[in-house]
């Protein structure tokens, strides 16, 4: 690996990229390969690949365990999480969410004909803000889907009192917030549920995976039911479902990263530090700092490219690709941009315009396990060559 010093090195310039490998967002964070397979031999041995397994509970009451809530619901992936938390809520009509979030909080809506009516974000945060929730509330108003933005808790209390308010379902998308708190509570405890995401390129993963996490008894009872076609025991089929169920091989990864998160938080927090003293004084480039009285995943750098800045993000993200460093635009250009939200409601920015803003300016930067100091210094090296010209 080789050192950015001087602007003629960029290979935007034709010099050659610094990194041979490229640098992912999102490398996925893995635990015990050893301990993994002796999983994996198990499962062979006992024949017990799916359905309800012993390892997927066993990961369910530690999921539960880790959050401090009375329930978790294990499902193949995040997104179906989702949509079964929707429909197990009986969300319908209109449910408000950010836009400045993954395409799969408006998707779960829209995928079951619930339409996403997208409210504005808090620039500071990137959290929805509760003053522009309360703009966007109609008759046909069901309910709001906050997310938990890069970890970091949405205004859940306001939230609460607008769902109050108006008799509104509240529910939480924290698929980014695994391990994370809000004033001191675990997240998993707000709303009527929420969900999170095990993806690979999450914080904790179990290759693909999510759950539902609530401490409502009927509610938890009847995700179970849907995930699992609506089974309540053999040939009696109780409730309309679909298949959710999470394998025991995903479930034995999670059990593998379940006790290697202390030290994936431990790099990914030093990685912020090192991105921190690396970037400072880069006129209009900020980072996203985290609250150190919460519990903290620390799984994103975001990188946020301000006015006072000579080059545009998307030089910069040009710059980093050049070098083979796969910087994201996470989450540009926002939901209400993408299909089908930007045919169906054209005029969206109107009464987004944080949200605009906001998606014009981050640059989510690699981090974790796999990624050292050099590779950071590498990589703040070629947005300081930019920045300072
Ligand atoms: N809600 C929110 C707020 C979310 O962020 C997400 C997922 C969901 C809901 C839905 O949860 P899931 O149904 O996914 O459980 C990625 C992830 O696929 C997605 O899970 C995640 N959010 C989103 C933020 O990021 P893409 O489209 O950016 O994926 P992709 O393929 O471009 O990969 C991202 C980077 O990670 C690339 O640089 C390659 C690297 N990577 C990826 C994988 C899968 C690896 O190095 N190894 C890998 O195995 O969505």
């Amino acid at each position: 690996m080789k050192s950015i010093h001087e602007p003629k090195d960029l290979a935007i310039n034709g010099a050659p990229p610094a990194f041979e490998q490229p640098l992912h967002v999102g490398r996925p964070n893995i635990g015990s390969r050893e301990a993994f397979l002796k999983h994996v031999e198990n499962i062979f041995e006992h024949r017990w690949l799916s359905n309800n397994g012993p390892l997927m509970q066993e990961l369910e009451q530690r999921v539960a365990d880790h959050h401090n809530v009375k329930h978790c619901v294990a499902m193949c992936n995040g997104t179906l999480a989702l949509e079964i938390a929707i429909r197990a809520l009986g969300l319908e009509g209109e449910v408000i969410v950010p836009s400045f979030t993954f395409i799969a909080t408006a998707h779960a809506l829209h995928w079951q004909a619930i339409t996403p009516v997208f409210a504005d974000i808090d620039p500071a945060t990137h959290n929805l803000d509760p003053a522009a929730v309360r703009r966007m509330i109609t008759p046909r108003t069901s309910g709001i889907i906050g997310v938990h933005l890069w970890g970091r808790g949405a205004p859940v209390d306001e939230l609460q009192a607008v769902a109050d308010d108006h008799g509104l379902k509240l529910m939480f998308d924290a698929a980014h917030a695994f391990g994370c708190s809000y004033k001191g509570k675990m997240i998993g405890n707000f709303g009527a549920c929420e969900v999170l995401s095990f993806h690979a390129t999450k914080f904790f993963n179990t290759f693909e995976g999510g759950a539902i996490v609530t401490n409502n008894d009927e509610l938890a009872e009847t995700a179970r039911l849907m995930r699992n076609f609506g089974f309540a025991a053999i040939d009696e089929v109780v409730h309309p479902g679909t298949n959710g169920k999470m394998i025991e091989v995903a479930a034995a990864m999670g059990l593998v990263n379940l006790d290697a998160l202390d030290s994936v938080i431990a790099a990914n927090r030093c990685n912020q530090q090192a991105y921190r003293e690396a970037l400072a004084g880069l006129p209009g480039i900020s980072l996203l700092s985290h609250d150190e009285s919460e519990r903290n995943n620390y799984q994103y750098v975001v990188m946020e490219v301000g006015e006072k800045c000579p080059v545009s993000r998307d030089r910069i993200i040009e710059a980093l690709h050049a070098e083979n460093i796969r910087a994201r635009k996470y989450f540009w250009p926002g939901c209400h941009r993408m299909q089908p939200y930007r045919e169906l409601f054209p005029h969206a920015g109107m009464l987004l315009p944080n949200t605009q803003r906001v998606a014009d300016r981050v640059v989510v930067l690699p981090t974790g396990t796999t990624i050292d100091n050099d590779a950071i210094s590498d990589v703040a090296a070629v947005i300081r060559v930019l920045v300072n010209g």
